[in-house]
């Protein structure tokens, strides 16, 4: 790997990108049309102290380019991170497709990934209480094919006709832009309680699923049912999954909130450190596949984004793994012009009728018109394919193209019949030939309406702590809704989904669970039959509980990329630490020393060690645990230091896992740590080993209740 790494691993994209590098080495600078110049500093003005020239023509050029430096951000997903990297596939799955991709286990089909919040502006801090969008482009020889994904398995609602009303409640309210990326607050609650099919959605949401620990612990979904079609024509659905090698992991509310302050770009920064440290993300890519003969078998609809297909009922096949390996060389050209469009397939792979999907496959190129400007978006290079495109296309804004000859019409004899079609046989593109047998109607099908069955089974498949998680993000979220009926109309739809957690949510917000809503959810809005059917319950339960919608069922067997803060002064023992650092970092751990100042720190052997973080700029809610090396002179002066203790309570207030030496139990003692010392996530003079099981573990969520009691 550290060959690779110190070459900086290319793909077929990274090679076809490194034609567009512009290398700012050993070069003199010039204006756009090459001319040197000699000034950069100072306007062309009529005497020292006079008017600048309309003549300065370098002072026009360096400020209208500066002047128009931005482009809209995304309407949605405008704050994200992105990272070259490639698929493989582990065993071909021609039985259901005839991707090229789904067939070659040769290939390292390149891909570009950008990761996202959904709600807030391109400066808004990572750590929203958010959905996260999961945006592959693969780069295949047939085309781009984008699976255009989120880090949830279901969307807020069924059909793209409501999607601006979703993002407009959600975002700033329009009279005075706030609150910035946050969905706590009245319109968002407004519109949640009287469309109630956003349930399943929004229980995410108030899980640990929407604070991710890392981008590299999420799991990714395409959510949409789609088709994989075979050499036959013969049609599977499928629901794509991604499942990160390092488990799903999240952190608490209450380190998102503080994190927000001490890295807003802790998710960007996680993502480019892990990389940059030749720590490649991974994640498996899995299938559910279901026969189309099977369609009507379920519960739900296959059709209705709004339900996940329960890993219990329909087993995930792992079919390959992608790998993050590159990071981008300009955040602008590759991350922000990146364009993705749940449009772009390739043979193989098809669309279904789901009726969000469709209104997607509308928006997306339209959004990049005015976005990127216009529809020659795709010769951008991040957007370019790494096959050759022919087509009758032509000009329009930002034309880089060269187009030769006499035609752009089809058909043509001038041109010799080109650019020809392709037969289907040489790999030309066609749709599934879906029989339909249909009125058209403008209505919601009756199969997509229950809104209850689902959010009901996540909540129940949760694990203690994750459920008490839920219940605590409702808290919040309602607690910052200003109007009462609203949080009254919640309360009594979260009711419908489990009783106990709407208790628990009203008294936290010092209310009564209503009975039933006085004015009902449909009168309030005005006569919309669709609200009214969906009223509930009637909940169905075809599963007790679903494990794998638990993170307490994920991956705890690596501290690969983990943080541990080391907490040292002057005089630490160096014994103690190389033995804890070498573990540590024998299992892929970053270990980092804090020390009360910047620059070195001098250990008992009189060795200089470059200080990580002096105590003033750094965090705990920034690491995964927290190692004290012993060394008398060091802990003295870490005692006196309130911040060191304060690091130690919050990393213990938040379940992490601490180690000590025999004497850093006396700085432990001046801590909230005394009160629990049987912690099986606290190691005292233990063996390494005890203190990586404890990180791999990622919590200690026995403590919880415990440290509830801890005034941090
Ligand atoms: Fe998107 N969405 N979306 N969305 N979405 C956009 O496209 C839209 C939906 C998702 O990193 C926009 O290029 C509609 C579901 C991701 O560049 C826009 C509907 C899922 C990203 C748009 C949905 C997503 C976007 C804004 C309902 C998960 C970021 C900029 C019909 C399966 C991609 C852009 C990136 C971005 C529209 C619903 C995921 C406006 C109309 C469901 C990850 O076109």
């Amino acid at each position: 790997m550290d060959q690779e790494k110190n070459s900086k691993p290319e793909t077929k994209k990274t090679e076809d990108l490194k034609a567009y590098h512009k290398e700012i080495k050993d070069t003199g600078m010039t204006t756009n049309q090459g001319l040197k110049v000699n000034d950069t500093n100072n306007s062309l003005k009529a005497g020292e102290r006079g008017a600048t020239l309309l003549e300065d023509f370098l002072l026009r050029e360096k400020i209208t380019s500066f002047d128009h430096e931005r482009i809209p951000e995304r309407i949605v997903h405008a704050r994200g991170s992105g990272a070259h990297g490639y698929f493989e596939l582990y065993d071909s799955i021609e039985q259901y497709s005839k991707a090229g991709i789904f067939n070659d286990t040769s290939r390292k089909t390149p891909v570009f990934v950008r990761f996202s919040t959904v709600a807030g502006s391109k400066g808004s801090t990572d750590l929203a209480r958010d959905v996260r969008g999961f945006a592959v482009k693969f780069y295949t020889d047939e085309g781009t094919w984008d699976l255009v994904g989120n880090n949830m398995p279901i969307f807020f609602i069924q059909d793209a006709m409501k999607f601006p009303d979703l993002i407009h409640s959600v975002k700033p309210e329009p009279h005075r832009e706030i609150p910035q990326a946050a969905s706590a607050h009245d319109t968002f609650y407004d519109f949640v309680s009287h469309s109630t099919e956003t349930l399943h959605n929004q229980i995410w949401l108030m899980s640990d699923r929407a604070i991710p620990r890392s981008y590299r612990m999420m799991e990714g979904f395409g959510i949409h049912t789609f088709r994989l079609i075979n050499k036959e024509g013969v049609s599977h659905f499928v629901k794509f999954h991604w499942k990160p090698k390092l488990g799903v992991h999240s952190v608490l509310w209450d380190e998102a909130v503080k994190i927000s302050g001490a890295d807003s770009d802790f998710h960007r920064r996680d993502l480019w450190d892990a990389i940059e440290a030749g720590q490649y993300p991974e994640w498996e890519l899995g299938i559910q596949v279901v026969a189309e003969n099977d369609e009507f078998k379920f519960d739900f609809d296959l059709l209705d984004p709004t339900k996940l297909i329960p890993e219990e009922l329909v087993p995930v096949q792992i079919i390959g793994k992608m790998t993050l390996n590159r990071n981008p060389e300009n955040f602008f050209a590759e991350t922000e012009q990146v364009a993705f469009l749940p449009g772009h397939i390739v043979p193989g792979i098809d669309f279904t009728n789901d009726p969000l999907l469709q209104g997607r496959l509308f928006s997306y190129r339209d959004t990049q018109l005015s976005r990127l400007g216009g529809p020659n978006f795709h010769q951008i290079p991040i957007n370019r394919p790494v096959v050759p495109t022919h087509n009758n296309q032509r000009d329009g804004m930002m034309q880089t193209e060269i187009p030769k000859g006499q035609t752009a019409y089809f058909p043509n004899s001038i041109s010799a019949g080109c650019p020809h079609l392709a037969k289907m046989a040489e790999g030309g593109f066609t749709s599934y030939e879906e029989r339909i047998d249909a009125r058209k109607i403008r209505t919601r099908s009756e199969s997509f309406n229950d809104h209850f069955s689902q959010p009901a089974l996540f909540y129940r498949s949760l694990s203690k702590w994750e459920q008490q998680h839920v219940a605590d993000a409702y808290t919040f979220e309602l607690g910052k809704c200003m109007q009462q009926p609203i949080q009254e109309r919640m309360l009594w739809v979260i009711a419908q989904i489990d009783e106990g957690l709407a208790q628990k949510v009203a008294k936290g917000l010092g209310l009564e669970v209503p009975k039933s809503i006085e004015q009902p959810i449909n009168q309030a809005i005005g006569a919309d039959a669709d609200v009214e059917k969906h009223q509930p319950p009637q909940k169905k339960n075809y599963l007790d509980a679903s494990p794998s919608l638990s993170q307490a069922n994920t991956k705890f067997d690596s501290i690969a990329t983990r943080k541990v803060a080391v907490l040292v002064a002057d005089g630490f023992s160096m014994e103690n630490f190389r033995k804890m650092s070498d573990a540590l970092t024998m299992e892929g751990a970053m270990v980092k020393i804090i020390a009360p100042h910047g620059g070195k720190v001098i250990c008992d052997e009189n060795m200089e060690h470059k200080v990580d973080a002096a105590i003033l700029t750094t965090e705990s809610v920034l690491y995964d645990a927290v190692y004290i090396p012993g060394g008398t002179k060091s802990i003295a002066t870490l005692k006196t230091e309130a911040k060191f203790i304060k690091f130690i309570n919050e990393a213990f207030m938040h379940c992490k896992a601490i180690a000590a030496d025999a004497q850093g139990q006396d700085l432990l003692d001046a801590t909230y740590v005394v009160s629990c010392k049987n912690d099986k996530a606290v190691s005292i003079n233990q063996e390494a080993q005890a203190f990586i099981e404890a990180i791999a573990q990622h919590r200690n969520w026995d403590r919880m209740d415990e440290v509830k009691k801890i005034p941090v």
